[in-house]
């Protein structure tokens, strides 16, 4: 990756940029980085792995990195070195993404992501699944330590990667304790415990691990403008789950790539929340008998249910309240920060059918 390269790359984007670099990082992983023999199915496993768990999401995530350091420095001063990392640093939280992932739909019994088959319900996969996801988690931190070793922000990066990877972990407990199979207990899911979940197990490692891991890459460091950006952030990603948590129900298979399983889960999903703040006491029998079940007349009764409702009605007026709450904590909290870092952001996820 070094100059010259970089002049020929000149004229592609950054996505362009970024899925190129898709094939170099699999080679390392792959190829370069271990070289024992011995290893050669064990590689070719991961190798296959990262093709099938890594590829076709929408990059969010991934390219943010290098989107927010582009506002965050001028763009000018970047060097093609300094573009690459902020790549490569986007590739890592993919690779942090598709870990949880392989993760959460064993724990969710998903049927389908990205529009093919769950990995765990490959034919031959299944729980071993569980050491795979762990091995995607792995290389995030081998290629941290290749890329960024020598840089003045390469601790803050480890620190942050983990200490995010912890709250997703624990959003991830509180998701799974609030949504026990066949114990269906509606006074789980109030309002507070519903924002605990989404914090921990979306907003951190959605929002605020891209933007925070640009901000220290450009030298910002300070506590304060940390606390200010992620103020901002974890608000849009508490937003962000409300989204996933409608399209689950209301969502198209073919457009999210998911199958929807919040309502056989036992989820506290925001639908689930706002519908137990307006139903009558004979709706709420009707949700305690057809909640959390997995047979399909109980599913179809609560998606009746939440169109007597109106919850698709509600949903898209709270994303319109939504985004005006946003955009005055932007005006208030992005003092010294450019507020196009979270204006970007703002406008790939609002109103978002995927
Ligand atoms: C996703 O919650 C959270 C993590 C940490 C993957 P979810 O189960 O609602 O996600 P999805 O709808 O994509 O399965
Ligand atoms: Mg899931
Ligand atoms: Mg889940
Ligand atoms: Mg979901």
């Amino acid at each position: 990756m070094g100059d010259s390269n970089c002049r020929n790359t000149v004229q592609l984007s950054d996505p362009q940029l970024f899925e190129r670099q898709f094939e170099k990082i699999m080679s390392e992983l792959t190829e370069q980085d271990m070289t024992d023999p011995v290893l050669a199915d064990a590689l070719s496993r991961l190798r296959e792995i990262l093709l099938y768990n890594t590829t076709g999401g929408k990059r969010n995530r991934g390219l943010s990195v290098i989107g927010s350091l582009r506002e965050l420095v001028q763009p000018a001063t970047l060097s093609c070195e300094e573009v690459e990392r902020a790549l490569l640093v986007g590739w890592c939280i993919e690779l942090l993404q598709s870990f949880f992932l392989v993760a959460d739909d064993i724990m969710d019994a998903s049927l389908t992501r990205r529009g093919q088959p769950c990995w765990y319900k490959k034919e031959g996969i299944g729980l071993d699944a569980i050491n795979d996801a762990f091995l995607l988690e792995g290389s995030i931190y081998r290629l941290l330590r290749r890329h960024c070793r020598g840089q003045p922000y390469y601790v803050h990066l480890l620190e942050l990667f983990t200490e995010t990877s912890f709250q997703t972990e624990l959003g991830q407990a509180l998701d799974l304790m609030t949504a026990p199979p066949n114990k269906i207990d509606l006074d789980r899911f109030t309002v507070e415990r519903y924002k605990a979940i989404v914090k921990y197990k979306t907003a951190f490692y959605s929002f605020y691990l891209p933007v925070a891991a640009a901000m220290y890459m450009a030298g910002i460091n300070s506590e304060l403008e940390h606390n200010n950006a992620k103020h901002i952030l974890l608000e849009m990603g508490e937003f962000f789950q409300i989204q996933d948590d409608y399209l689950d129900c209301y969502g198209d298979p073919a457009v999210t790539g998911k199958i929807g399983t919040d309502i056989q889960d036992n989820k506290c999903s925001w639908l689930v929340v706002t519908a137990l703040r307006i139903l009558t006491p004979e709706q709420r029998s009707e949700l305690q008998a057809c909640y959390g079940r997995s047979d399909a007349e109980s599913v179809e009764r609560v998606k009746a249910l939440y169109d007597t409702l109106e919850l698709p009605i509600r949903y898209h007026r709270y994303e319109e309240e939504s985004y005006r709450r946003l955009q005055g904590l932007i005006q208030r909290h992005a003092q010294n920060l450019p507020r196009a870092v979270f204006l970007n952001f703002a406008k790939k996820i609002y109103k978002r059918n995927k």
